[in-house]
């Protein structure tokens, strides 16, 4: 009878579960799975410098292919080291799977002092997991990581987590006495009611003035086609919100391709009857803090029945995965077609709020558009926190599902490793990483996975010598006085170039655009270094809240 240790079957149940690729970083209690790996070469693994990355490389590749993402770490610390990259997912709603192992099953929580020993390990993930489980035995690992799969793709796609001590998965059983779990990928979708989705249909059909909502849903449940064909059949406008970017291209008729809280669309949702908002939770960022009016009727479609009408009141409540929700609702309104969009021309809607934006921002808007010319329309497109992005967040055309990858949960330090997943993802698409110099310093070392594991990604570097947007805060509520922003960089070039990749350096945002094409045609990562301080910016939708008693003044620092 052959046998198999528990790190086989942890291998081959991920297998058969449709994953070929996981990123990882190994340690004394988890090597029976890389022991696994090595026998099982078509399960590729990256091999990364700090677990934060595995898990953010798991979360670049889930949001770009809509497959689950895994990523494999040790026990305590080292399963630790992905809480903000985990917590990111579960605020995004990204479907991550981690596999951590655990000290020997007849030491776990006795608090001996057995090296690495977590204290209630699956208790210190359980705020920032949909769902976590320690297997029994070797015999319960594939149950346990098949309702791992489940969990995160069966209703709302967020982290879970598996852990197995390190005893089962390096003991051996008998291959025909594990239960293996095979399943068909397809895990039933939920459908929404179907006597409220006749009730939806018909207050969409007789709406004198319809908007849809586009949220991260829309991508995350692989829906935007049908959200185009519904806004065409209802000829009604689409906002999106940033999760929700590529819902419907940027150019589309009907797409006003900015975001719901711009001010230049509050009289748009002023004159609407009817919001039909699609797998969002109106977060603080996409409503000015709860401040938008939206229109007097709201329908919301959502996987999640919890955010219905949690955070504005809905008419109508449509609770299921927005692709089967808006299929039901296409179904429903038959051949009901309006004649044309209320709003009149969308497109001219469109190039006003451009229009806003380059006179706000001149220089910055150059940049941004530099960049929009130069990818591809497919390009993917990740975002860090720095100013950059906070200007491209408001304003940067999306033209295809799932290019716009952008932390909802703020997370400074997610770009680069999350570029580096999406390319793992779609190795055909040129993948950007817009990052800032502090930003990037979080996950430096991750050049090296770069080099070793030939993943070709370019990062275009704004360099402003601190952390700029902290800089205009201070100069707002703390009388300029900065501290702890400034930065003393390295040298990124020569870094850059020590671990085997280029390195452009540019003077300032001239040639910004010949400089990136340079590096989107290089045979390697690529680090386009622009020294430049963007500007504040503009329309800033969620102000943090003021010091108490201190009055808000302008600073002395650029604005
Ligand atoms: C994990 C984490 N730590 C700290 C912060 C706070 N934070 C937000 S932006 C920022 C500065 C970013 O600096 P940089 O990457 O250089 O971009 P810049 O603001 O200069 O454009 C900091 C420290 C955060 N958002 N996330």
């Amino acid at each position: 009878m052959p046998e198999v240790t528990g790190g086989e079957v942890v291998v081959r149940t991920l297998q058969a579960h449709g994953v070929d690729v996981v990123f990882g970083l190994p340690g004394v209690h988890a090597l029976a799975i890389y022991d696994a790996l090595y026998a099982h070469p078509e399960v590729h693994h990256i091999a990364v410098r700090h677990e934060q990355t595995a898990a953010y490389m798991a979360d670049g590749y889930a949001r770009v292919t809509g497959r689950p993402g895994v990523c494999i770490t040790t026990t305590g610390p080292g399963a630790a080291n992905t809480a903000a990259a985990m917590g990111t997912s579960y605020f995004d709603s990204v479907p991550v799977l981690n596999v951590m192992s655990q000290i020997a099953s007849n030491l776990v929580d006795r608090d001996k002092g057995a090296l690495h020993e977590p204290k209630d390990q699956l208790g210190f993930f359980r705020a920032i997991t949909k769902w976590n489980a320690r297997a029994g035995g070797i015999e319960d690992i594939p149950a346990v990581l098949h309702e791992a799969f489940r969990t995160m793709l069966v209703e709302r796609p967020r982290p879970t987590q598996v852990e197995v001590c390190t005893d089962h998965l390096a003991g051996k059983v008998d291959s025909e006495a594990v239960p293996w779990v095979m399943p068909s990928q397809s895990f039933p979708r939920r459908a929404a009611e179907p006597a409220l989705v006749e009730e939806a249909a018909h207050a969409l059909a007789s709406a004198e003035a319809p908007i849809i909502w586009a949220g991260g849903g829309v991508n995350r449940a692989s829906a935007w086609e049908e959200l185009v064909r519904l806004a065409e059949a209802l000829q009604a406008p689409v906002v999106t919100t940033v999760q929700g970017l590529g819902a419907i291209p940027y150019d589309h008729p009907l797409a006003v391709g900015y975001r719901p809280y711009d001010r230049t669309l509050t009289p748009l949702m002023e004159r609407s009857d009817l919001l039909l908002a699609v797998g969002t939770r109106f977060a603080a960022g996409q409503t000015a803090n709860w401040n938008l009016k939206l229109p007097a009727r709201l329908i919301q479609i959502d996987i999640d029945e919890g955010e219905v009408g949690k955070n504005y009141p809905a008419t109508l409540g449509l609770i299921g995965d927005a692709r089967l929700a808006l299929g039901q609702l296409l179904e429903a309104l038959g051949s009901h077609r309006a004649a044309a969009c209320w709003v009149g021309d969308v497109a001219a809607l469109r190039s006003q709020v451009a229009g806003n934006f380059k006179t706000a921002g001149p220089r910055e808007m150059a940049v941004l558009d530099d960049i929009r010319q130069t990818v591809e329309r497919d390009a993917i497109l990740v975002w860090d926190q720095t100013k950059p992005a906070y200007w491209a967040a408001r304003s940067f055309p999306v033209y295809e599902p799932r290019t716009f990858l952008y932390p909802g949960y703020g997370t400074l330090g997610y770009g680069f490793p999350t570029a580096l997943g999406a390319k793992v993802g779609m190795p055909d698409r040129q993948v950007v990483c817009i990052v800032g110099d502090g930003g990037f310093q979080y996950a430096l070392p991750e050049l090296a996975t770069a080099a070793q594991f030939g993943i070709n990604v370019t990062v275009l570097l704004f360099n402003d010598s601190g952390y700029g947007i902290l800089k205009v805060l201070q100069d707002i509520d703390f009388q300029s006085h900065y501290y702890a922003v400034d930065l003393l960089n390295p040298d990124f070039g020569r870094l850059t170039e020590a671990y085997g990749l280029t390195h452009i350096g540019l003077k300032g945002p001239e040639g910004l655009g010949p400089a990136l094409r340079r590096a989107l045609e290089s045979d390697r990562t690529t680090v386009v270094e622009v020294p430049m301080e963007f500007g504040r910016p503009m329309a800033w939708p969620s102000p943090p809240p003021r010091p108490a008693g201190r009055p808000r003044r302008r600073g002395r620092g650029r604005s």
